[in-house]
């Protein structure tokens, strides 16, 4: 075993579990009662739950047990309930437990015995740049997952009722200019749009005279075969349903479509060609569709013409306020219509934002429980690395940006971190960062990171160059002082 990982789960000879937080401090239940830090030398663990010689890291079991407030028979209890394992379950259980779902093996581990000498050796808790990187890649692909869920859209309607020129008109580039029609139907089957904010399904239209009865069985087809995949975020989630404005009449297959293939409560019924739309026809239109039992809230007059974008807008706005909330932020994000919703968006991350750097926040405090010697400030590294993986997958930094701005910020970290950069940080530092210490500067990191994200977002809105994220002691110095005044409030 050569890499601890915060939060690992470490066991004793004497059977006794704890979450590591740094080479001197493990969380666990040392008689009955709470979960109390104790000093890796009394816990003296020997071995460890690893996946090819990496401990598996427990960061939210971790962050439980600093929370929680509860009491323990036995540290056993404590693993346990952290890791959601049933009550039922013995040592020999949790071995094969362990290794079913993480596939990891009990492996030997000694911990080093704490220095405390202001040498920069190189032990084996320490991350180094690669190590950092690697953190931040791995944290930075969860928060993607998490926070960068993308939309599947369905667009459906007979051909040439304005279905590719309607995505285009709403999402740009996504579509190729070969996709809008001449007259003859230029979409076979399913094409599929996508960026890394939202796929587009852009359906066969259904041609005049064509078997409709054809055209809906494929149609059953291709959703039941979306809505049965095991993951929600490959189901469709919203039907823009078009029917052409000019001309056209509501159709029994366009109902039968609306209602009984789709979920009703997904669809828009989108009318194109607004510009073109004479207003009887508008009227009509709507009686139809009303007497069919749908809501005149569902219905969006649309254009792709320029002076017709307030539709689309309209459109952007009825889609966002239906999709579910994991998809809201990338379709927002996504839509070329309303640049002003984009920055909305943007700033409405504050809280989301807050919600990652307080967890951080928590856990530096925790490993502060018993001060850090300023020679191992760097116990705090992997904490902000996965702030800062968390809040760029939030911000929906793409990997260009991560890679120009993030990944060098991330590498610099550990020296931010060593002793003389942090005296220098933070003046009348002393030996020892405890666990205010720990928690306010892990805090101000968070602040200057999220402003710095922030910015960046909204200058690719405006279409400005990215800032780039340095770290400027003199600024930090200020973010620090921020920090822990609003603290002290
Ligand atoms: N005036 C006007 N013309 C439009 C509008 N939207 C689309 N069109 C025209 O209508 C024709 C068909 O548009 P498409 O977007 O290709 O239609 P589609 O539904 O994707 O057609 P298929 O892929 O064949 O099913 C093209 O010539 C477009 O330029 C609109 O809002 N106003
Ligand atoms: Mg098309």
């Amino acid at each position: 075993m050569n890499r601890l990982r915060f939060g690992a789960l470490l066991l004793m000879r004497g059977r006794r579990f704890g979450f590591y937080l740094s080479h001197r401090i493990v969380l666990t239940v040392p008689k009955p009662g709470p979960v109390r830090a104790a000093s890796m030398k009394d816990f003296q663990p020997a071995q460890v739950f690893a996946v090819e010689g990496v401990a598996v890291p427990f960061f939210n079991a971790l962050m439980a047990a600093v929370e929680s407030r509860e009491t323990f028979g036995s540290s056993f209890e404590m693993a346990k309930k952290m890791l959601a394992l049933p009550e039922k379950l013995f040592i020999n259980d949790l071995l094969r437990v362990m290794k079913e779902r993480y596939g990891a093996e009990l492996e030997e581990f000694s911990v080093p015995a704490p220095q405390n000498t202001n040498t920069q050796q190189e032990d084996n808790e320490t991350m180094n740049e690669t190590e950092a990187i690697n953190e931040f890649n791995t944290k930075y692909e969860d928060a993607l997952k998490m926070y960068g869920k993308r939309p599947n859209i369905l667009v459906c309607g007979y051909t040439g009722s304005g279905k590719s020129s309607l995505v285009k008109a709403l999402l740009g580039d996504v579509v190729p200019d070969d996709a809008i029609g001449d007259g003859r139907p230029k979409t076979m089957g399913y094409d599929c749009y996508e960026n890394s904010l939202v796929r587009i399904w852009d359906s066969k239209g259904l041609e005049n005279g064509e078997a409709e009865e054809k055209f809906t069985e494929e149609t059953r087809q291709f959703v039941r075969k979306c809505q049965s995949d095991p993951n929600v975020d490959n189901h469709i989630h919203l039907v823009w349903y078009t029917i052409q404005g000019s001309g056209a009449r509501v159709t029994d297959c366009d109902l039968n479509l609306i209602h009984n293939i789709f979920n009703p409560e997904h669809v828009i019924v989108v009318v194109t060609k607004n510009d073109v739309t004479r207003p009887r026809q508008r009227e009509s239109l709507i009686e139809a569709l009303k007497n069919a039992g749908i809501s005149q809230s569902r219905i969006v007059f649309t254009s792709d013409a320029e002076s017709g974008s307030i539709g689309c807008k309209d459109l952007m706005h009825l889609s966002y306020e239906m999709l579910p909330d994991a998809y809201k932020d990338a379709f927002i994000e996504a839509q070329r219509i309303d640049k002003e919703a984009r920055i909305k968006a943007i700033m409405a991350k504050k809280g989301k934002a807050k919600g990652i750097i307080t967890t951080a926040v928590t856990a530096a405090a925790a490993a502060g429980a018993i001060p850090i010697p300023l020679s191992d400030a760097t116990v705090l590294v992997p904490i902000q690395v996965t702030m800062i993986a968390s809040l760029a997958g939030l911000y929906g930094l793409r990997q260009e940006a991560v890679k120009q701005a993030a990944l060098p910020f991330v590498a610099k970290l550990v020296g931010i971190f060593v002793a003389s950069s942090l005296l220098k940080l933070i003046p009348g530092l002393g030996s020892a960062i405890n666990a205010t210490v720990a928690g306010t500067l892990t805090g101000a990191m968070g602040l200057f990171v999220r402003t710095n994200f922030e910015n960046a977002a909204i200058a690719k809105v405006e279409g400005r160059p990215m800032p780039e994220l340095t770290f400027d002691v003199e600024l930090f110095k200020k973010f620090f002082a921020e920090y822990k005044k609003a603290e002290e409030r």
